[in-house]
């Protein structure tokens, strides 16, 4: 694994899960996201593992998917590489994910934070959904998990201006579980999952995956929707500008085509 960081902890039966890009402040491309989907599956196939904590580092989570690893792909390269089918893998894990997040959850870093189960942040944490600066739009679930999770005006607000919100707004927003002292995050984390992973493995995956069935009855189609328009924005001259932009420390010229 070149990309993250795997460690069990054998007694409390919980696995630590690292983002491992600092410089890029754990950009999501497309190797990472193979590794995660690989530690994922072996994690949920152990049985001395009973949940499992996704982190980054104090400063970022995620900042979002790899910009320059797509910056010139264009909409037929998107669905090509369908990278979504790693992230279907992902949520298909049966054990409870914690997300532990400090520093900034953007974009695709969100979208990973809200796919796992419950989310403990650090009180910098910074969430949002930018995509709509680069030219884009979240394509990872964000429309649909973060309209779920807070409701529609402020997910509207949200995908719309790309403005990041505090760990503190979501928490009042009940986008997370709790906000902790940065020193904390990580122990909090582990924290809960201790706790859960007292119980049962099997009531665990059971209740896991029928709170998720009233989560996800539209999920499917909703994250179908999303997919098809993510892919249509990569047929814009405007998605190249504001990467491209983006890359070249830029403010973005758009021209609505
Ligand atoms: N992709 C690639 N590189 C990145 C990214 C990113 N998302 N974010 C940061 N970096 C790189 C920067 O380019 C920089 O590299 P370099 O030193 O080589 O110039 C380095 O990380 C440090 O970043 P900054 O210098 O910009 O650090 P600042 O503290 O000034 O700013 C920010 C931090 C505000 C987080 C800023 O980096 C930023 O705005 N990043 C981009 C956030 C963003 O737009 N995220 C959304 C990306 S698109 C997306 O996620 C689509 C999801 C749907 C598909 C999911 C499929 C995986």
């Amino acid at each position: 694994m070149e990309f993250i960081l795997v460690t069990e902890q054998h007694e409390p039966h919980v696995a630590l899960i690292q983002l491992n890009r600092p410089k890029e402040l754990n950009a999501l491309n497309l190797q990472l996201m193979l590794e995660l989907r690989d530690a994922l599956a072996q994690l949920d196939r152990n049985p001395a593992v009973k949940v499992i904590i996704i982190t980054g580092n104090a400063q970022a989570f995620a900042a979002g998917a790899d910009i320059k690893q797509m910056s010139d792909k264009s909409a037929i390269d998107m669905l090509t590489i369908d990278q979504f089918t790693t992230w279907d893998q992902i949520r298909k894990t049966k054990k409870p994910i914690i997300a532990a997040v400090s520093g900034f959850a953007l974009g695709g870093g969100c979208e990973l934070a809200m796919t796992c189960d419950m989310i403990i942040a650090s009180e910098t944490a910074k969430f949002g959904q930018p995509e709509i600066k680069i030219g884009v739009m979240p394509g990872a679930g964000g429309t649909q998990r973060l309209t779920k999770a807070i409701g529609k005006a402020k997910a509207m607000e949200l995908v719309l201006t790309g403005r990041f919100i505090s760990a503190d707004e979501a928490l009042s927003y009940k986008l997370i579980n709790k906000v902790v002292p940065v020193e904390m995050y990580l122990f909090e984390a582990f924290t809960l999952a201790k706790e859960i992973a007292q119980m049962s493995p099997i009531a665990i995956q059971l209740a896991k995956e029928a709170v998720n069935r009233s989560f996800e009855t539209h999920l499917d189609e909703g994250l179908q929707f999303e997919r098809k328009n993510f892919y249509l924005t990569f047929a814009s001259q405007d998605q190249k500008e504001g990467m491209q932009a983006f890359i070249e420390k830029r403010k973005p010229n758009y021209l609505g085509k």
